[in-house]
């Protein structure tokens, strides 16, 4: 598992795994950061105090990256221990410093000073409160649900013959989450996608009783931090108050809304056509496990469904990987040369000789992809299993995003070594992938330039990117919209299936196939939450991303349309947003993005920008329709 550091000085936890908290040790250095103790603290004690912790927290950061990338790679009762151990230590170190930061409160100190303690007082993500036994009951809980997941499968005997090859050698007709995946994605049989759904939801109802021991313990660790609850820590990261991010995201959420009103009235009535009114009644939330996608998350998967410009000259990823025999070395090394035509220095060679690429048969491993920076310096991985498709290809982007970010900032002090703001780590490899455009097809080889579909079919490339990013954004906004009435209490254990539901169908619009067993945990069956990785972070990046994307082909003097830019190979661009990755989260994140973009607000009028014409064909073909749920 990985909960993980805390420095949360711009509201995400300092990283060791891009993707998850991290955590910092060290209980038995509990002098190790030791400031005389007058009672009129001075300057000189407070920039010894952060010293002393830079030291600390850089030490344990170390250690306990390695005993968890073990842990992730290797499940298995030792390394679930020998994480349970590093993580209570390192949440441990984390309150300590908290609470010894809070004897500075009264001292005005320089800006940057100032950033630094402010983002040890708000300690970690997961905050253990400061009594015995607490952060190794905390750290326990968390190894045991990062690991459940992990290890998570259920028995279902598909009879689809393009299912067969997970048969094989399984007598017992065991699925993984990567092969439920696989039949979420392409069977069109109704009752075939909702055995495997609920399948997959059989992993999570043990988790519940934990989880809602470990909401206990982090409220307290919170209420001690001088936090209502953990969802106003977690608020509190975005340098401004926890309050006016509550807005900012509700904000953003209203702007992109209606796009995906649109989008959503027009999947439904295209599923309608096909499975018909019983499986998908025209007034009704959609069915869950119809979207391709074992949470609903993204749809791209069901581009067959609901293509827009039917018989034309159409991209398939897939295909074009398959075809030209890409590997999944061959994936990564595609993404990093994008990277390395930028201007980015190439990944060292440890990356490719340490990061894990493919999904191991012979141990239990965490699936759900990451990138790592095991040694705040070079020592940067990549973690995923592998498969040579479209979404994966796009995934790979996405990490080494991360891995790029970690490598840009890493001479900076270790409190600033993170994203601006949550929301820009999870963008950073995403704006690349909007440059995987035909044209950057045709330059890398994967397709010939006879096949580049004219823009009279810019529709289909539109209705694809949509599916994916769109129909994401009421996701990435619902998950921690849940955490955050899980830890202010409004849903009690009792309510979190019912609670999960509601918002479900509120953001997203969507339905369970069928009434949920009363001992349903439905959110434990998504990596974030028994992984305990905040999640308002990934609908951040779905709002950023276009905007790094507008701004960077500005700078590339595109003229055209922001779907057709690609950045590929242009250096400018690349030293610009080097510029701003550099700068980690040493200032508050309005200036990086000012920095990159020239504003200093985040805003979705780049995503609506983007989709203007599907927005156009969508208002067309829903104009006789009757939206909404
Ligand atoms: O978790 C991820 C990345 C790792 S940071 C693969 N993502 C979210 C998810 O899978 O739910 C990327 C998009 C959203
Ligand atoms: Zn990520």
């Amino acid at each position: 598992m990985k909960k993980y550091l805390l420095l949360a000085v711009a509201g995400t936890a300092l990283l060791t795994a891009a993707c998850q908290d991290k955590n910092a040790d060290t209980s038995q250095k509990e002098d190790a950061v030791e400031v005389a103790t007058s009672d009129a603290p001075t300057l000189q004690e407070a920039k010894e105090f952060l010293e002393a912790a830079a030291i600390e927290i850089e030490d344990i950061n170390l250690r306990a990256s390695l005993i968890f990338w073990e842990n992730a790679t290797n499940i298995t009762d030792e390394t679930d221990a020998a994480a349970a151990v590093v993580g209570a230590e390192a949440a441990k170190m984390s309150t300590r410093m908290s609470n010894q930061a809070k004897r500075f409160n009264d001292l005005t100190l320089p800006v940057d000073m100032a950033r630094k303690m402010d983002g040890l007082k708000r300690g970690s993500n997961f905050p253990a409160p400061d009594k015995p036994g607490a952060a190794d009951e905390l750290s326990e809980i968390q190894t045991s649900l990062n690991s459940a997941y992990g290890k998570g499968k259920f028995s279902y005997k598909s009879n689809d013959p393009q299912f067969a090859d997970f048969y094989e050698d399984n007598p017992e007709n065991i699925l993984n989450l990567g092969q439920a995946s696989d039949i979420i994605a392409k069977s069109r049989n109704p009752e075939e996608l909702q055995s495997v759904w609920e399948g997959w939801r059989t992993i999570s109802p043990p988790m519940k009783t934990e989880y809602a021991r470990m909401v206990e313990i982090i409220n307290e660790g919170s209420a001690e931090l001088g936090f209502k609850d953990t969802g106003v820590l977690w608020r509190a990261g975005y340098d401004m108050p926890a309050d006016d991010f509550t807005k900012e995201a509700d904000r953003l959420w209203s702007q992109v809304k209606p796009l995906y009103d649109e989008l959503h009235c027009h999947v439904r009535a295209k599923l309608n056509e096909n499975y018909g009114d019983t499986v998908v009644p025209l007034d009704q939330p959609i069915r869950a496990d119809l979207l391709g996608n074992m949470w609903g998350q993204s749809w791209g998967n069901i581009y067959p469904l609901v293509e827009p410009v039917k018989n034309v000259k159409s991209v398939d990823e897939t295909a074009l990987l398959v075809n030209a025999n890409y590997d999944a070395i061959k994936m990564v090394k595609t993404g990093e040369a994008f990277f390395t035509s930028l201007g980015f220095a190439p990944l060292p060679e440890t990356f490719w000789e340490r990061s894990l690429f493919l999904k191991p048969d012979d141990r239990e491993v965490v699936c759900h992809a990451s990138a790592w920076d095991l040694d705040d310096k070079d020592d940067v991985r990549i973690k995923m299993c592998i498969k040579i498709n479209s979404e994966d290809f796009k995934t790979v982007h996405h990490e080494l995003g991360h891995n790029f970010y970690q490598r840009a900032y890493k001479n900076q002090p270790v409190f600033y070594k993170t994203g601006a703001n949550d929301g820009f780590h999870e963008a950073i490899g995403d704006m690349i992938g909007l440059s995987i455009t035909p044209e950057y097809l045709v330059k890398i080889g994967l397709l010939d330039a006879n096949d580049v579909p004219d823009a009279s079919s810019d529709l289909n490339l539109l209705m694809h990117q949509a599916l994916e990013k769109v129909a994401f954004l009421p996701f990435g906004l619902m998950v921690d919209q849940w955490r955050w009435k899980v830890f202010n209490g409004e849903y009690t254990p009792e309510q979190y299936n019912a609670g999960w539901w509601e918002l479900r169908e509120k953001y997203q619009g969507l339905r369970a196939p069928s009434t949920r067993p009363d001992d349903a945990f439905d959110p434990g069956a998504k990596y974030h939450i028994p992984g305990n990785t905040p999640y308002m972070r990934y609908f951040l990046a779905h709002i950023l991303q276009f905007q790094f994307h507008k701004a960077a082909c500005d700078i590339a003097g595109n003229e055209g349309p922001l779907h057709s830019c690609s950045i590929y190979g242009n250096k400018e661009v690349g030293a610009r947003f080097d510029a701003m990755m550099k700068m980690g989260a040493s200032r508050p994140w309005p200036e990086a993005l000012e920095a990159f973009t020239g504003t200093n607000k985040m805003d979705g009028s780049a995503i609506l920008e983007y989709f203007d014409p599907l927005m156009v064909y969508l208002k067309e073909e829903n104009k006789d329709r009757k939206c909404g749920w």
